[in-house]
């Protein structure tokens, strides 16, 4: 079977041994998967147990795409930084808010665009506030600086299509990643019907009682069912 193209959102919300949660879900979902992605929940349960990133790199060593989603936005200088000492640890992608401003900046200090994946619009109600009003102009930022990848809510299907016309027309490579789907609501493959390149879907698979056996399940939906 292809991979799902399925970012699995590796968010511990029940108390236990975050690295043995970690690495039971990633050993029995890692050939299903297309990568996974960590975030300051994980970090902050890790770091109460006396765990440590590099533990944490191990459970994940041999995985192709790990998105760190620490959602990023500060001065250019605290970025970098972050960055670096995260990139020496090995992880990969590095989700970051583009409303700071600056981003070029990141570049400038050597960060690799390549590495870079922008907040475009998110998945929760308030987005529309303030971040969706500007989603036109990320998507545009994330195609001029040539980052790879933009984040846009699942449940935003319009806005996923017109991001894919955008980048589509100028020929860029950006990907797509769309959380929301599952315990937010919108429906598996809602969002690569509209577009986009991944799902990023944490609760619906780490929280159900059988990962692997919720994954196969979700396949139909990807293969067009
Ligand atoms: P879940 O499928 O359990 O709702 O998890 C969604 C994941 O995607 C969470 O890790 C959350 O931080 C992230 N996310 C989101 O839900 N909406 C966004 O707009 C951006 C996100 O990164």
């Amino acid at each position: 079977m292809h991979r799902l193209p399925v970012i699995l959102a590796l968010d511990p919300f029940t108390s236990g041994d975050p690295l043995e949660w970690v690495g039971g879900i990633v050993d029995e979902t890692r050939d299903l998967v297309s990568g996974y992605k960590i975030g300051l929940l994980l970090a902050l349960r890790l770091l109460e147990k006396g765990y440590s990133l590099r533990d944490l790199a191990g459970k994940l060593s041999g995985v192709e795409l790990v998105v760190v989603d620490f959602k990023l936005a500060d001065i250019p200088d605290i970025v970098a930084s972050v960055i670096d000492i995260l990139g020496g640890h090995g992880y990969g992608k590095f989700i970051v808010h583009p409303f700071t401003g600056g981003l070029r900046e990141l570049v400038e200090r050597g960060v690799d665009p390549g590495d870079l994946i922008l907040v475009a619009s998110m998945s929760h109600r308030g987005s529309t506030e303030f971040i969706d009003k500007h989603w036109r102009d990320f998507v545009e930022l994330a195609l001029d600086i040539g980052v790879w990848g933009v984040v846009i809510g699942a449940n935003k299907p319009g806005i996923i299509a017109g991001a894919r016309r955008l980048i589509d027309e100028r020929g860029g490579g950006v990907k797509i990643l769309s959380p929301g789907v599952g315990a937010q609501g919108a429906e598996p493959s809602t969002a690569i019907k509209s577009g986009g390149d991944y799902e990023i879907i944490g609760r619906m698979v780490t929280g159900s009682s059988n990962p692997r056996g919720k994954l196969l399940e979700l396949a139909e939906a990807y293969q067009g069912g």
